[in-house]
């Protein structure tokens, strides 16, 4: 029995009683409630585990009392451990014990679920004796995005419930599962569309105080061919997340005893859960929230969106219009250019297409959203009183000041004053295309990444002008279509691209000093970037920085150092995948990439005309000086206030290039370092970097661990 008891008079509860600042519980005859009570989200807080396990003892004891809900309160059930606690021991009682304590208690326990019951939330739900959900719902176990697995008795209960397919996919995935499938999957008892409350009460009387504990349920059939499917599936999806050991997990719930196989579970998640990986997965978690907030933002009002207009249809306009319209958006695709109009229509239909065939939409919602879609050839077409109006137009044409300038100037003079004018450039001066467009204050950058349906960065730019209006509006729109939005200031190349090109320039100058292109993308790939930075350059294409180099050419410090090798490449039509060589030799299907004895000549060429004497470079030299150029343009940016604070920078790195997840982007990683190693990269990198280098005051930021 609980210390709690001990002290406790049950004849001083009254209807309303607290067990702990977040847990109270409430008498409904016979009945009670406990009600968490931990806004904003009700994380299982330890104060929240304390007062569920001292109510569930309460229960336990009272004779007045036959059965118990349990319910969160503001609309949602539990949304998680609290993930805050997580860099810390964790405080008794831990969420195995309060579960425990669920299914010891002599009497029926009901988890009330409405809004979400995520991870040790819906573990708790699971130590429950039934299970009522709201049409509302999500459940799921999404530790795996987080490093970690389940560690209060998910990878043993699912199982029992879905069967052991079912229960790799969800918790491999960490997919959020809505009611009505969870009711499905056998996950809940009942749905109710009424009051939840209530029906949880009848359903906890209609128990007649016996236990139904998923624990004691068998597990359910499920063929050995289905297991292994889900199992190969989950390994192929599951890059940077602990599926392995997810799987080996739930593989003990039919070789083990329960309780053998709860003791191995919580003795990985501890080891997970206190490992690199799941620190740097968890930052980008609380970063991700934080890159929301903007000095003012919260107060300024956003304006209704309904009708987007997404300007020039070739292959970024298309896939922003796509993008849209699965937000629920109408759209309206224009391009002065009638093929261009059809090829971009052609491309939104063939990516509607593809989403029904691999199951992601139903032809009922893909329906649904070409319906939303229309055509116009020209932006004046925008003024036609016959058409409806478009609340925002989002700029996606060639990216060309000239050829930008004269469509903000058209924009600004067609649009009515309450739209919104939203520009996709990647590079140019978002300040200079506000003014042109005659009202700079209902200019936005929205700089979104190809393909811009799967690429869940979104660089939001504030131009000098920009309305926070305006900004929230912006921002607010990114999160309605699943993005992650990052504020960026004006500065060439944004937050992303500028700090992306200061990486690329030093792996071209490791090329020009002796490093081969494959060494270097094979030292960052085994860091854990997905490609390393001449992969990528053949994957995007090499014309698109040549131009960037070419428009850069007349501004640019003549003494700077300048690797041409690139430059050299264009030349010869090598420019990456689409031409089928580039850094590489590719093959015809884009699969596979090789050396090019061509591309060896044109560095051996470009490192004579340099009078360089090439040297060998380890892996470790590369990671560190590659690294280096990141953390140090990332400072940069920072002192420059185009990024706000270093997590979002991280974002940007994680989410738009490639950057490693589970090391939390480059300045978190960074931190994590011991301050010598990355001032040594530091002090190596301004070394070899030649004139034109602009070197960060590392020494005086404080992200660094001082060890
Ligand atoms: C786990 O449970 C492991 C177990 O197996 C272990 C067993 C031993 N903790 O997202 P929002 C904060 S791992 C702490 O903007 P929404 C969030 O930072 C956990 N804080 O709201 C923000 O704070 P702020 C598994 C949390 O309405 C505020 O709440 N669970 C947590 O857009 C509002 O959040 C998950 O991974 C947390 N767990 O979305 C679920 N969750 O205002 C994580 C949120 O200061 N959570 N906060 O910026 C979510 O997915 C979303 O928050 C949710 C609401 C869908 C619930």
């Amino acid at each position: 029995m609980s210390s709690f008891l001990e002290d406790t008079h049950l004849s001083a509860i009254s209807p309303s009683s607290s067990f702990s600042d977040t847990v109270r519980l409430e008498r409904e005859g016979r009945l009670a409630v406990v009600v968490i009570d931990n806004p904003p989200v009700n994380a299982g807080s330890a104060s929240v585990r304390s007062g569920i396990h001292a109510a569930v003892a309460h229960v336990a004891a009272d004779p007045d009392i036959d059965a118990c809900v349990l319910m969160g309160a503001g609309g949602s059930f539990i949304a998680g451990s609290d993930i805050r606690e997580f860099d810390q021991p964790l405080a008794d009682p831990q969420l195995p014990a309060v579960i425990a304590a669920i299914e010891a208690c002599p009497k029926p326990v009901v988890a009330a679920l409405d809004g979400a019951a995520l991870g040790g939330g819906f573990e708790v739900a699971l130590g429950c004796d039934a299970r009522i959900g709201t049409p509302h719902l999500v459940v799921g176990l999404p530790e795996v995005q987080l490093g970690i697995i389940p560690g209060a008795g998910g990878t043993q209960r699912l199982p029992r419930l879905v069967g052991m397919s079912a229960a790799i996919e969800m918790i491999c995935s960490g997919r959020r599962v809505k009611a009505e499938e969870a009711l499905r999957l056998g996950i809940l008892d009942a749905v109710t569309e009424g009051d939840l409350r209530g029906a949880a009460l009848d359903h906890a009387s209609s128990l007649g105080g016996a236990k139904r504990r998923v624990r004691d349920a068998p597990l359910p059939a499920d063929p050995v061919a289905r297991v292994e499917k889900a199992r190969q599936d989950a390994l192929r999806q599951g890059r940077g997340r602990p599926v392995r050991d997810a799987i080996e997990a739930v593989g003990w719930a039919g070789m083990l005893g329960f309780d053998d196989a709860l003791a191995k579970e919580r003795e990985l998640f501890q080891r997970l859960r206190t490992g690199e990986a799941a620190a740097a997965l968890r930052h980008l978690f609380f970063a991700e929230r934080e890159a929301l907030k903007f000095p003012g933002l919260k107060d300024a009002a956003a304006h209704p969106l309904g009708r987007i207009g997404v300007l020039g249809a070739g292959t970024m306009g298309s896939g922003i219009a796509s993008a849209v319209l699965a937000a629920g958006y109408q759209v309206v695709l224009i391009d002065p250019v009638p093929a261009a109009l059809e090829a971009g229509l052609g491309r939104i239909r063939e990516s509607e297409a593809r989403h029904v065939a691999a199951g992601r939409l139903t032809v009922e919602q893909s329906r649904h959203h070409l319906d939303r879609l229309t055509a116009a050839g020209t932006v004046a077409a925008l003024a036609d009183a016959a058409r409806p109006a478009v609340d925002m137009v989002i700029e996606a044409v060639f990216e060309d000041m000239q050829v930008k300038t004269e469509v903000m100037r058209q924009l600004g003079a067609t649009l009515p004053g309450s739209a919104i004018i939203a520009s996709n450039t990647s590079y140019l001066d978002l300040d200079a295309l506000a003014e042109a467009s005659g009202s700079p204050e209902r200019v936005v950058g929205l700089h979104f990444f190809a393909p811009a349906t799967l690429m869940r960065l979104l660089e939001v730019v504030k131009g000098r002008a920009t309305g926070l209006d305006v900004l929230r509006t912006a921002r607010d729109f990114a999160r309605t279509l699943g993005k992650i939005p990052v504020i960026s200031g004006v500065g060439d190349g944004f937050i992303g691209n500028r700090i992306y090109s200061a990486y690329r320039a030093q792996c071209e100058f490791m090329v020009e000093e002796g490093a081969m292109p494959q060494e270097v993308d094979a030292a960052m790939e085994a860091f854990g970037f997905a490609l390393g930075p001449f992969a990528v350059g053949d994957l995007s294409g090499l014309d698109i920085a040549w131009k960037n180099r070419r428009r850069l050419a007349a501004t640019r410090d003549p003494g700077a150092r300048y690797c041409a090798i690139p430059d050299r490449l264009c030349e010869a039509g090598r420019l990456g995948r689409k031409t089928g060589a580039g850094w590489y030799r590719h093959s015809a299907d884009g699969r596979t990439r090789a050396p090019d004895p061509e591309v060896l000549q044109l560095i051996e060429e470009a490192r004579a005309a340099a009078g360089v004497v090439p040297r060998a470079f380890s892996p470790e030299d590369i990671q560190m000086r590659a690294l280096a150029a990141i953390v140090n343009e990332g400072i940069l940016v920072l002192e420059a206030g185009i990024a706000q604070r270093a997590s979002d920078i991280d974002l940007v790195l994680v989410h738009g290039y490639g950057f490693p997840a589970d090391r939390g982007g480059p300045l978190f990683w960074a931190g994590r370092q011991p301050k010598a190693r990355i001032l040594a990269a530091a002090a190596n990198l301004a070394a070899k970097a030649g004139p034109g280098f602009r070197p960060a005051d590392l020494g005086r930021w404080p992200l660094f661990s001082p060890t």
